[in-house]
């Protein structure tokens, strides 16, 4: 408005509201900085929850690396260096706290595969229902058997798998439990 032509009292209101504006915005500006200030500290807790979040990842890795733990994105392995049967492999990793691998990917097949020539993994058949099951009692869906495998050769009970590397191939083998191999532990990083 223009107050040059107003009365007396529609100039004092006319004052007034010109006096508001600037009040307004600076409220505005006020609150609108009071949020940018509570995002930037937000996202300072943020980065501070994540450095300390980072460091105790390294420090809970390290304990692991040091008991002769191996990380692959997500999960501790471990490499026996002694050969046994399926069943004392999988109890030599039930008491670390862990279990007879399980293969859940290429990727792990292949990473699993590179240690020794044949291991003992988390898979065996199911005396109940005959059928191949993990260690942690999920059925088989992905399977890289050998050609000709599973096959109870000799018509023993071959009950237990082990991984083979001969040859880079990677290939799974049913095999009398009892047979010793080395094996592998899974163990999955849980914070
Ligand atoms: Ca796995
Ligand atoms: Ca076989």
């Amino acid at each position: 408005c223009s107050c040059t032509l107003l009365s007396a009292a529609n100039s004092q209101n006319c004052a007034k509201s010109y006096l508001h504006v600037p009040m307004r915005l600076y409220k505005s500006i006020q609150s609108k900085t009071k949020f940018y200030r509570l995002v930037a500290v937000s996202f300072g807790l943020l980065c501070i929850l994540q450095v300390v979040l980072n460091i105790s990842l390294r420090i809970h890795l390290y304990h692991y690396v040091q008991q002769g733990w191996m990380y692959f994105p997500t999960t501790l392995y471990y490499v026996s260096s002694s050969k046994n049967s399926w069943f004392a492999g999988r109890k030599d990793c039930q008491q670390r706290g862990a279990d007879l691998v399980i293969i859940n990917s290429k990727e792990e097949q292949n990473f699993t595969g590179q240690f020794h020539t044949n291991t003992w993994i988390g898979l065996s058949m199911s005396q109940n229902e005959k059928t191949w099951k993990w260690v942690d009692g999920t059925p088989l869906i992905h399977s890289y058997w050998k050609p000709g495998e599973p096959n109870n050769y000799n018509g023993i009970n071959e009950d237990c798998v082990e991984l083979q590397s001969r040859s880079l191939k990677k290939h799974w083998n049913d095999l009398f439990c009892g047979h010793s191999l080395f094996w592998i532990c899974e163990k999955k990083i849980i914070f």
